[in-house]
């Protein structure tokens, strides 16, 4: 068995998961929020069976889209001279770790 721990943008989280039921997977959704951005996201833990992986991650790939963020930055030229400019990033669609469950029970 394999556990998906995926970070999705926010707003793609609804359809996802709404596909994910949908393909006969079980998912927690978690709100997270991005180290770097500080913005939220949401991340989605799906346990599931080793051959199921590359589905799940089909269905994952096919409802995140990747996005383009704005956030200010600041370049110092020295003597306390800075200047603010907007730095482009792109996020997504999503990041997804697969790791092995050693032991799972539904007591
Ligand atoms: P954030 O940490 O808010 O990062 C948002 C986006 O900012 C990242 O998009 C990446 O394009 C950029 N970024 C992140 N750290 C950076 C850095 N040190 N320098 C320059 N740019 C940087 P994604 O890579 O698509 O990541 C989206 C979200 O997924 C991240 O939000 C974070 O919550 C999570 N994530 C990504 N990689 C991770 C990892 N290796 N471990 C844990 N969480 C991760």
């Amino acid at each position: 068995m394999k556990m998906i721990t995926a970070i999705v943008n926010k707003e793609d989280s609804r359809a996802v998961c709404t596909e994910l039921i949908k393909a006969g997977f079980s998912v927690t959704r978690l709100s997270t929020t991005g180290g770097f951005l500080m913005a939220g996201n949401m991340t989605l833990i799906i346990g599931t069976d080793d051959e199921k992986v590359d589905d799940c991650i089909a269905v994952i790939a096919r409802c995140c889209k990747q996005r383009t963020e704005v956030v200010p930055s600041t370049a110092s030229y020295g003597l306390g001279v800075a200047t603010a400019y907007p730095l482009e990033v792109t996020v997504g669609g999503a990041t997804v770790f697969v790791t092995n469950v050693e032991r799972f029970e539904k007591l």
